[in-house]
């Protein structure tokens, strides 16, 4: 376990790395950091005078070990405890591309530093009692944050809301506990006893405030993947054209000739701001041939991970009236939510068809009719439009676990206090509470969590 204490930083490697993206670009930055690193940011620069002040931009030459010149930029140092690691750390600030970058992190692995793991700087900010875990694991959510919700949820995260909610609900509990200790170790007639009834409450308002925190999970889990919103339906109703028309692209191959979709094509995109992954699929049917047959075969999978289903039909077979939906292929009993849309619905004569069959979306992949009324039904069905209001989204499985075991503890303790049991076990129970919400915020975290967390980080970072 990692206790979060102030560690002695002096006994780490110095570690380097390339902190902007491989590629072309005007800038890249390399970062270091330990206790070598204002001797090599010195040894690296080849101003005379060579003196690095805290957080000061000092443009030079940047040298190799040899003393070839390899560019020049801009050394900025910012001495130990006030960096982002707690450590002290150089940026070096140089030319873009792929080349410069090389050559001067080779200078620092020269001059005796290490190459940083994905993660390492934040690992190390977290260690040194920079940051919490949640605003560590924040860092990493708001970097591959590929939408504006997404990265406000995180940026919130990262700046200590979620944090001092957590704090909040941590110090009541533990407040609670002391009382309830006190209680076992000093009789009625020195202390005086907390009557049940504010116990109770104390216990149901952190219980809803967990509650509330957890309801919004299932929207947000979407926000960094994307939500899974799956076209399904049978062959050649216009799957692949209203994914197409969405996009106002020909994203995937259309043809009157039934079984054209073989593969899923994943396509991602936003609805106001939200991250979805759109899936086209292969029409559900018994299919003869053994590729086609695949292609079912993935559909079917994808319905089993979708977090939305756009079951597809024809308006109209004959021109003439709407055919009433298919649905045959959809799972039976089944939660995954399901719009409903009859396509082709430029082939129906008069608008009076339309309303013959109800909780249908009537779409043309043709014309772009209903096109942007199915959009918006999708993110009503996938947003429930308080929870991106809401000053939390939780985003993380890990988050979302330790909340639910805050939760159940709670609502043991809430049980034991109505039916009078000891406060022993009232007691041991909120511990566990406690130490749920001390694992969120990693002051006590078994190192292979830790490990795993960080891995997920990118290198630089
Ligand atoms: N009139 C009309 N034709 C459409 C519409 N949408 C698709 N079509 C036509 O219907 C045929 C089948 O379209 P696709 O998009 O390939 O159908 P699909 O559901 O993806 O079919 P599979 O990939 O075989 O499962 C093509 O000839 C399209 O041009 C529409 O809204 N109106
Ligand atoms: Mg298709």
């Amino acid at each position: 376990m990692t206790a979060l204490s102030v560690v002695d930083y002096n006994s780490h490697p110095t570690i380097a790395s390339i902190a902007t993206p491989p590629g072309v670009g005007g800038l890249s930055v390399i970062r270091i950091s330990g206790p070598k690193a204002h001797t090599v940011g010195q040894s690296i620069s080849a101003n005379p005078k060579r003196i690095l002040k805290p957080r000061y931009a000092l443009y030079t030459p940047i040298i190799s070990p040899r003393g070839e010149e390899i560019d020049s930029g801009v050394i900025t140092y910012f001495p130990s405890p006030d960096s982002y690691t707690g450590e002290d750390v150089i940026e070096v600030s140089c030319h873009g591309g792929n080349i410069i970058s090389r050559q001067i992190l080779d200078a620092c692995f020269a001059l005796g530093c290490e190459p940083a793991g994905p993660g390492e700087f934040t690992k190390r900010a977290f260690l040194n009692g920079k940051m919490d875990l949640l605003q560590a694991e924040a860092v990493a959510a708001l970097i591959v944050a590929n939408s504006s919700i997404s990265k406000a949820a995180n940026y919130r995260i990262l700046s200590g809301r979620f944090s001092t909610i957590v704090n909040e609900l941590r110090s009541i509990l533990m407040d609670l506990v002391i009382t309830l200790e006190a209680e076992l170790d000093f009789t009625e007639d020195e202390i005086t006893p907390l009557p049940t009834s504010e116990k109770v409450s104390l216990v149901s308002n952190v219980l809803s405030r967990v509650d509330s925190l957890l309801s919004t999970y299932s929207t947000g889990k979407m926000l960094t993947g994307g939500a899974v919103v799956v076209f399904v339906g049978e062959p050649n109703v216009g799957k692949s054209s209203l994914l197409n028309s969405i996009l106002s692209e020909e994203r995937t191959i259309v043809s009157n000739i039934p079984g054209t979709t073989r593969d899923a094509v994943e396509v991602p995109f936003l609805i106001k701001g939200f991250p979805v992954r759109f899936v086209d699929t292969a029409g559900l049917r018994d299919a003869a041939d053994a590729v086609e047959q695949k292609g079912v075969h993935f559909s079917r999978e994808y319905m089993n991970k979708a977090d939305l289903l756009v079951y597809v039909s024809e308006a109209a077979t004959d021109a003439v009236a709407p055919s009433p939906p298919n649905s045959d292929y959809l799972p039976k009993s089944s939660s995954l939510p399901v719009i409903h849309v009859l396509n082709k619905c430029d082939l129906l004569t008069n608008g009076r068809d339309r309303v013959a069959v109800d909780e249908h979306l009537f779409t043309s992949a043709l014309t772009g009719d209903g096109i942007t009324l199915l959009l918006e039904t999708i993110h009503t069905r996938l947003v429930r439009s308080s929870v991106i209001s809401e000053e939390i989204i939780i985003t993380s499985g890990r988050h979302n676990d330790a909340l639910r075991r805050v939760r159940s503890s709670l609502e043991i303790t809430k049980k034991e206090l109505d039916g009078g049991a000891s406060t022993d076990a009232l007691a041991s129970d909120l511990r566990i509470a406690v130490s749920a919400l001390d694992e969120l915020l990693g002051v006590t975290t078994a190192d292979d969590i830790l490990d795993n967390i960080f891995s997920k980080f990118c290198i630089g970072k």
